[in-house]
């Protein structure tokens, strides 16, 4: 897979003003991206400003320049946009006018689906993480990995990498993170931050889905659900129930895990993981979600009854192919 490192660093060296930005929901790998991208693009005498629509969630509020981090702002017309871990401007929420609005738009990005037409696209679905992508995107720019880059790129592959145990480790995710490491960034230090330092809320609202848990096709397909009520009565937030989907995949025969919340007004909104190549990438695409074959998520318009035995059934379509 030839990812175009050249364009992407000529667009950077080239341009004056950068406006950066991930996904709704950021997660660590957005996040690192975004800012370790910041800060390599300020070590050459540029300005970058850093976006995330629903800003900063709280397990991510150590991560070097986080306080920077806006949901959006009113400037138009920078010179370049880097959209970070996502196809989609759709997916930048708030953050998406200023982007599209930029001169340029970059797109960084280890998922596999066509997404929007960008002017440079570095895609790599073999990266376990975008950070990977943006380590070397770094290294190409000839600006010196700083401990604060390192901390936020360590970041996005222990996060995305479910520290180090998913398939989608390499020999060069662990490579450059080796080099990470050796830069002063720390997994276990890491991994203490985001995993061990969860909040009350989100432990119980853990409670409350775990007691839901249900099985389908003899036991291969192992669901939760987290209903509005769950959200208010435990005083959990959104961000709280990362990870939660884990849990219904954890279990031995268990090919297919889901996670089932009811997000908003837009429906429900469907987190799905699976093992041994079962492509819930595809199935994640018939409700207009996306993802990794082993990792997706949609958001489908109905009720939360509704919603379960529709995913349900396209997961069991699935399974039988
Ligand atoms: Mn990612």
């Amino acid at each position: 897979m030839r990812v175009p490192y050249r364009l992407a660093t000529d667009a950077i060296l080239s341009a004056d003003s950068v406006v950066l930005a991930g996904h709704e929901n950021a997660d660590g790998d957005s996040l690192g991206c975004v800012l370790a991208l910041t800060l390599a693009i300020r070590a050459l005498g540029k300005r970058a400003v850093p976006l995330s629509t629903d800003g900063v969630p709280e397990i991510y509020r150590w991560m070097p320049g986080q306080e920077d981090i806006r949901p959006t702002t009113d400037e138009r017309g920078f010179d370049l946009a880097i959209v970070c871990d996502t196809s989609a401007y759709a997916r930048l929420g708030a953050a998406a006018e200023p982007m599209r609005s930029a001169r340029v738009g970059m797109r960084l990005d280890h998922h596999g689906d066509l997404g929007d037409p960008f002017d440079i696209a570095c895609v790599n679905s073999k990266a376990a993480a975008t950070g990977e992508m943006a380590y070397q995107l770094i290294r190409r720019l000839g600006v010196p990995i700083t401990l604060e880059m390192a901390e936020c790129l360590l970041c996005a592959i222990v996060t995305d990498t479910g520290s180090f145990r998913f398939m989608n480790t390499s020999p060069s995710t662990l490579q450059v993170s080796a080099d990470l490491m050796r830069r002063g960034a720390c997994p276990a230090y890491i991994s203490e931050l985001v995993f061990e330092s969860r909040s009350p809320a989100s432990v119980r609202l853990l409670a409350r889905a775990l007691s839901s848990l249900q099985f389908a096709h003899e036991q291969q397909v192992a669901w939760v659900r987290l209903t509005a009520a769950d959200f208010a009565e435990t005083e959990a937030s959104d961000a709280d129930s990362e990870g939660v989907v884990n849990h219904a995949r954890s279990m031995r025969g268990v090919r297919v895990g889901m996670l089932f919340r009811e997000a908003d007004d837009r429906g429900v909104r469907v987190s799905l993981r699976s093992r041994n190549g079962v492509d819930v990438a595809a199935v994640a695409r018939q409700f207009g979600g996306g993802g990794h074959v082993m990792a997706a998520g949609c958001t489908v318009p109905m009720g939360l009854a509704d919603a379960e035995a529709a995913v349900l059934a396209a997961v069991e379509a699935q399974l039988g192919r």
